[in-house]
C-alpha cells in the first residue's frame, strides 16, 4: 500500500495549521508566512481535499471591504486551480484584544454585540466560498477567576447569542450546521463547555438543536486525561459527530496540537477503527501544526504525516478485522448462549417478575476468565507490524 491521501479520504487542514508561525509562549515566529493563496497550493501539493478557515486567516480584521474582496477573490482562484474545497469554517473570537474577557460571554454587552457582528459577518464568509459546517470554538469563553462572571449568566449569553445566529442562518437560507468544540482551558483558565459531554448536553438547552452537534478535538479531550474515541461514540450515538478535529497529545499538557498519530499511538488506532467501522462520512480534519523547529519542507512532511498514519491506521483497522486469532478471540469474549434473550429489550412487568425469581449462579459469573490481556498484545503486535 502506499498511503497516498485521495479526495476520497476527506483530509482537510485550517489555513491556520500548515500556516503556524512556529510561536509560542516563550518564542517569537520562526517561519515567514505564506498567503492563503500559497498555502491552499501548499496543501493540495500534499494531497489534502478541502481548507478551512476563521474569517481573520484569511481576511485580516483591519481590511476594508475593498481589500476583503481581492483576498477572496484570489482565494476562489486557488481554490478552482487545485480544486480543494472548504468544507468548514469558523469565527476568530479569541485573538484580538477586544475579546480578552471573552466573545459572546464577555462581560461587556457592547463586546458581546460585536462577536455576533463579527460571527454574522464570517458565516457569510464561510457560505461565500461553500462551507457546510460552521465551527464555534469558544477559546476566549471561561474566567481565570470565577469572582468575575455569573457562571449561569455566561451560559445564558453564550445560548443567546447561538440562537440568535441559528436564527440568523434560517433567516438567510444557509444550508449550514454548527459544530461546537470544546476544549478544558487554554487560553483561558477554565473555558465554558469544557468537554464533548458538557457541549452534547448544551445543545440540548439551545432552540434549534437539531442544528448543533459537536466538533471533537483529540488534543482538547485528552487534555483532561479523558478516552477521545469514547467521547466520539457518544456523540457518534447521537447523530451529533458533525465534524472532528484529529492532532495528538500528551495527557495533562497544554494543548499541543502534535501531528496526527506522534504521541498516542493506540488511541489514533482506535479512532481511525471506530470513524471507519461506523462509516463517518465528514472531514478528516487536522487541527494540528509542525513543530516549533520545522522549516516549509517538514511542515509539507507534518502535514504528509497527519494523512499517511491516518491511512495507514485504517489499513491496520482493515486487517484486526481480518485476522482470524483476534476475531475468534472477539468472537469467544461476546458468547451469548440465548439463555438472556427473555430478559433483554424493553420493559415488562412478566420480564420483572421472572428476572427477579431468576436464579443467577454469582460466583461462576465471577470465574470466567476473559483473555484480554492476549487479545491486547495481539492488537500491539499487530500495531508493532510484527503480525
Ligand atoms: C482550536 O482547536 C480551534 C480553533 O483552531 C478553531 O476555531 C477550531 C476549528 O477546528 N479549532
Ligand atoms: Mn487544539
Ligand atoms: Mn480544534
Amino acid at each position: 500500500m502506499d498511503y497516498q491521501p485521495k479526495p476520497e479520504d476527506r483530509f482537510t487542514f485550517g489555513l491556520w495549521t500548515v500556516g503556524n508561525l512556529g510561536r509560542d509562549p516563550f518564542g517569537e515566529p520562526v517561519r515567514d508566512a505564506l498567503s492563503p493563496v500559497e498555502l491552499v497550493h501548499l496543501l493540495a501539493g500534499e494531497g489534502a481535499w478541502g481548507v478551512n478557515f476563521h474569517d481573520n486567516d484569511l481576511v485580516p480584521i483591519t481590511a476594508t471591504t475593498a481589500e476583503r474582496d481581492l483576498i477572496v477573490a484570489d482565494f476562489k482562484r486557488a481554490l478552482v486551480d487545485t480544486g480543494l474545497c472548504v468544507p468548514m469554517a469558523t469565527t476568530n473570537l479569541f485573538a484580538d484584544p477586544a475579546f480578552r474577557d471573552g466573545a459572546f460571554t464577555s462581560n461587556d454587552p457592547k463586546v458581546r454585540a460585536y462577536a455576533l457582528q463579527k460571527t454574522m459577518r464570517a458565516i457569510d464568509l464561510g457560505v461565500e466560498l461553500g462551507a457546510k459546517v460552521y465551527v464555534f470554538w469558544g477559546g476566549r469563553e471561561g474566567t481565570e477567576s470565577d469572582a468575575t462572571k455569573n457562571t449561569v449568566e455566561a451560559l445564558k449569553h453564550f445560548r443567546e447569542a447561538l440562537n440568535f445566529l441559528a436564527s440568523y442562518c434560517q433567516d438567510q437560507g444557509y444550508d449550514l450546521r454548527f459544530a461546537l468544540e470544546p476544549k478544558p482551558n487554554e487560553p483561558r483558565s477554565d473555558i465554558f463547555l469544557p468537554t464533548v459531554g458538557a457541549a452534547l448536553a448544551f445543545i440540548h438547552t439551545l432552540d434549534r438543536p437539531d442544528k448543533f452537534g459537536v466538533n471533537p478535538e483529540l488534543a482538547h479531550e485528552q487534555m483532561s486525561g479523558l478516552n477521545f474515541m469514547h467521547a466520539v461514540a457518544q456523540a457518534w450515538d447521537a447523530g451529533k459527530l458533525f465534524h472532528i478535529d484529529l492532532n495528538d497529545q500528551k495527557p495533562g499538557r497544554y494543548d499541543q496540537d502534535f501531528r496526527f498519530g506522534a504521541e498516542s499511538i493506540k488511541a489514533a488506532f482506535f479512532l481511525v477503527q471506530f470513524l471507519e467501522n461506523v462509516g463517518y462520512s465528514g472531514s478528516r480534519h487536522f487541527d494540528a501544526h509542525a513543530y516549533r523547529t520545522a522549516d516549509y519542507d517538514d511542515v509539507r512532511a507534518f502535514a504528509r504525516g497527519c494523512m499517511r498514519t491516518y491511512l495507514i491506521m485504517k489499513a491496520k483497522a482493515q486487517q484486526f478485522a481480518q485476522d482470524k486469532e483476534i476475531q475468534e478471540l472477539l468472537q469467544a469474549i461476546n458468547a451469548d448462549d440465548g439463555s438472556m434473550h427473555q430478559f433483554s429489550g424493553a420493559y415488562s412487568a412478566d420480564k420483572a417478575t421472572a428476572l427477579k425469581a431468576f436464579a443467577f449462579d454469582r460466583v461462576a459469573l465471577g470465574q470466567r476468565g476473559l483473555p484480554y490481556e492476549r487479545l491486547d498484545q495481539l492488537l500491539i503486535e499487530l500495531l508493532l507490524g510484527v503480525r
